[in-house]
């Protein structure tokens, strides 16, 4: 699987490029959770999908942008399941955006079946972190060293300072915002930029604090996807010591999605602010 980890490497390099030169402008489609596609989304779909269907271990690859699997190697033994640009609207603005990888067991869609994951912030500086199940994440930065030269492990501290609250606040139920509220209460800094992986990344950077996507009244499922964007983190989280739970506090990496784009709140954290959550909606350990 590490060979895997190492194509990731060309698809940063040749996506950061689309970023700095793609037009900005709307594709004629949409993906297949029914999202308009940027000419971006294409473009970075497409070059995900050339560099990953040339690995001999990858059976089938699976986008946030199509509808269906594509099997690319029958006697791969795993399936890639990947969002291309996540957070491509923000490109605009000209804000931090990232693609993420699930590297499943062929054949087992499902947080046990997730053997590794990793994703990639195109930023200030291009960045890469990945993750075997149960070791800690490494993280590869790139800079006058060179492309990903410098190298070390992320963990998440006990407690942090940060809080990543999504969604729109109008349809939090009232036990998130009395939860979301009463970390501010304690003096937690509010980190949100509308892109997952800048935002998922900043708190593993940083040691420690809490992303949550809940589920709303307008989106009882939450908005991020499983597969692709929630599940990958969820190891990644859990390898650097932290916690990654759903509206019930349930191990996400225990969750056995219901289709393919299948969305679930998400609760990503240190352990004190995971343990706050459960107070707060009054649940237990799931
Ligand atoms: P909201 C980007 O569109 C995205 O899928 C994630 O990258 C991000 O965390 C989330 O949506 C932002 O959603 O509803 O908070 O604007």
């Amino acid at each position: 699987m590490l060979s895997i980890f190492e194509t990731l490497k060309s698809i940063a390099f040749a996506v950061d490029e689309a970023i700095k030169t793609e037009d900005l402008g709307y594709a004629s489609g949409r993906n297949a959770t029914g999202d308009d596609q940027l000419k971006l989304d294409v473009r970075a779909d497409g070059i995900v999908e050339s560099i990953l269907s040339q690995h001999p271990l990858v059976y089938s690859i699976i986008s946030e942008e199509k509808e269906e699997e594509l099997i690319v190697h029958p006697d791969g033994r795993y399936t890639v399941c990947y969002d291309p640009l996540d957070g491509s609207s923000i490109v605009e603005a000209d804000l931090s955006v990232g693609t993420i990888f699930g590297i499943y067991e062929k054949g087992k869609l499902t947080g046990s079946g997730l053997r590794g994951s990793a994703y990639i912030v195109y930023g200030p500086r291009l960045e890469l972190v990945a993750a075997v199940r149960g070791r800690a994440p490494r993280h590869y930065r790139s800079g006058s060293e060179g492309l990903f030269a410098v190298r070390r492990s992320l963990r998440l501290g006990e407690k942090g300072k940060l809080n990543a609250p999504g969604g729109t606040q109008k349809y939090w139920l009232p036990e998130h915002k009395a939860f979301v509220d009463s970390l501010f209460a304690e003096g937690y800094r509010l980190r949100y930029s509308g892109g997952m992986v800048p935002d998922l990344h900043q708190i593993l950077v940083k040691a420690g604090g809490i992303f949550s996507y809940p589920g709303t009244s307008d989106k009882p499922e939450g908005k991020l996807r499983a597969l692709f964007e929630v599940l990958p983190f969820a190891l990644i989280y859990e390898a650097a010591g932290g916690e990654a739970v759903d509206q019930r506090g349930r191990r996400l990496l225990e969750l056995v999605p219901s289709s393919l784009h299948a969305t679930t709140p998400c609760f990503f954290g240190s352990s004190y602010e995971i343990g706050r959550f459960k107070e707060a909606y009054g649940v237990n350990d799931g």
